[in-house]
């Protein structure tokens, strides 16, 4: 089997659940206690058909103490889960100007992302409509995910979505590189 290693950004306002979600994929269990995170690296290995991954997980805070090491990693991490709380309006508001962000410093429409709309376990407290994360998802062309950090296939799920993503723009680079040098021979040729 072979080893690859990936870098990927957990962004989202606070309490939205991130910790929770990347406690379950390296540990296998729900962490019920809220400890904020101020901005915390940590490494999951996960199996990816053939491949091994290795993902080393930038855990940001959703405080806007500490927004400077957030956006820090807006430039370093290969894909973002861009996590909201479905029991939550405000969460989902902090995430779409989180994205803006995130938009203005790549500078390309094409990063890999996956929307994910958390603690789905609390539906009878719903302030954002399935439909609004699968709007938002849209308009960023990306999957997206409602779930709760308490069901470990699900958030597994999410991550692979998310490896998927970033293989998918891979190629769309390869091919746009490929067309790239295609045109550069034509025009030495002419
Ligand atoms: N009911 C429910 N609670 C959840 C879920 N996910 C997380 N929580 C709880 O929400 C609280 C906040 O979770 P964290 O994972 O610490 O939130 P965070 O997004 O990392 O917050 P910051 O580090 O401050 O940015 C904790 O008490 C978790 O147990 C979920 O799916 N359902
Ligand atoms: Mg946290």
């Amino acid at each position: 089997m072979t080893t690859r290693q990936v870098q990927i950004a957990v962004i989202g306002g606070c309490s939205v659940g991130k910790t929770a979600l990347v406690v379950q994929l390296i540990s296998a269990l729900f962490e019920e206690e809220y400890v904020p995170t101020a901005d915390e690296d940590r490494v999951a290995m996960l199996d990816y058909g053939e491949t091994s991954i290795k993902l080393v997980i930038h855990d940001t805070s959703g405080s806007e103490k500490f927004a400077e090491a957030r956006e820090e990693k807006y430039t370093t991490a290969e894909g973002f889960l861009a996590v909201y709380s479905i029991e939550r309006r405000r969460s989902f508001n902090e995430l779409r100007m989180f994205l803006e962000k995130l938009q203005q410093v790549r500078g390309i429409r094409s990063i890999p992302l996956v929307v994910v709309g958390n603690k789905v376990d609390l539906q009878n407290v719903r302030e954002v409509e399935r439909s609004e994360g699968e709007e938002l998802a849209k308009t960023l062309g990306c999957p997206f995910v409602e779930l709760t950090a308490r069901e470990r296939d699900s958030v597994v799920g999410a991550f692979k979505q998310l490896i998927r993503e970033m293989d998918k723009t891979a190629v769309v680079r390869k091919e746009n590189m490929k067309l790239k040098l295609t045109h550069c021979t034509l025009c030495a040729l002419l």
